[in-house]
């Protein structure tokens, strides 16, 4: 089994922690924009191959990782919830992040960033309502929200201090050493 990535992803890193709980044997195959336009149709990473299988999407790269350790991939419907929100608003940031660092276009020139700012920040309101945990191990929507906070602090993207339930999430995540040991790199 091969995932390709990079160091930095948010997805990529859900899957590389997924990885490191289940014990599954794993090739990490570090892989830039020009690489996966070659080599995925959806010219985005995380892509995994396993033998004649190829999956192009995090979501489904999760369920397969989850089931094939013998776990169920989402249990509990809100956690569902969760996690598809966190997708919504993370989509919507990484968005936002590449239009201003590849074209220097920024929220205010269009009326549809302002829209996906907006969702961003609706978004993580609603979010910080949603988290009340404090043991680990984290469920799989906690942690792919612990991966997009910390992706987005890392980016100065996002700020946390408005949404004290996210940063006690974060800090809680940090006492994990699988998720500080995929930390984004500090000079990527
Ligand atoms: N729905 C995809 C999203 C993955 C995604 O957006 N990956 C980013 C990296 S963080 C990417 O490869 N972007 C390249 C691009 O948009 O050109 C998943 O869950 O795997």
């Amino acid at each position: 089994m091969k995932l390709y990535g990079s160091f930095t992803s948010p997805y990529v890193r859900h899957c590389r922690i997924v990885l490191a709980q289940t014990g599954l044997e794993c090739e990490f195959i570090e892989t830039d924009a020009v690489a996966s336009a070659e080599l995925s149709p959806t010219k985005k990473v995380p892509f995994l191959i396993d033998g004649n299988l190829t999956l192009t999407d995090s979501v489904v790269i999760l369920k397969y990782l989850r089931e094939k350790a013998g776990q169920t991939f989402f249990p509990d419907m809100m956690d569902f919830e969760r996690f598809a929100m966190v997708n919504t608003v993370m989509d919507a940031t990484v968005n936002i992040f590449f239009l201003e660092k590849q074209d220097n276009i920024q929220v205010n020139d269009s009326q549809y960033l302002q829209r996906q700012q907006g969702r961003v920040e609706s978004g993580l309101a609603c979010l910080n309502q949603t988290v009340v945990t404090n043991k680990l191990p984290l469920s799989d929507g906690q942690l792919r929200l612990a991966c997009f906070l910390d992706w987005g602090v890392y980016r100065q993207r996002i700020n946390l201090a408005p949404y004290p339930a996210l940063a006690e999430l974060l800090t809680l995540a940090n006492t994990d050493p699988l998720f500080t040991a995929t930390a984004p790199p500090e000079n990527p």
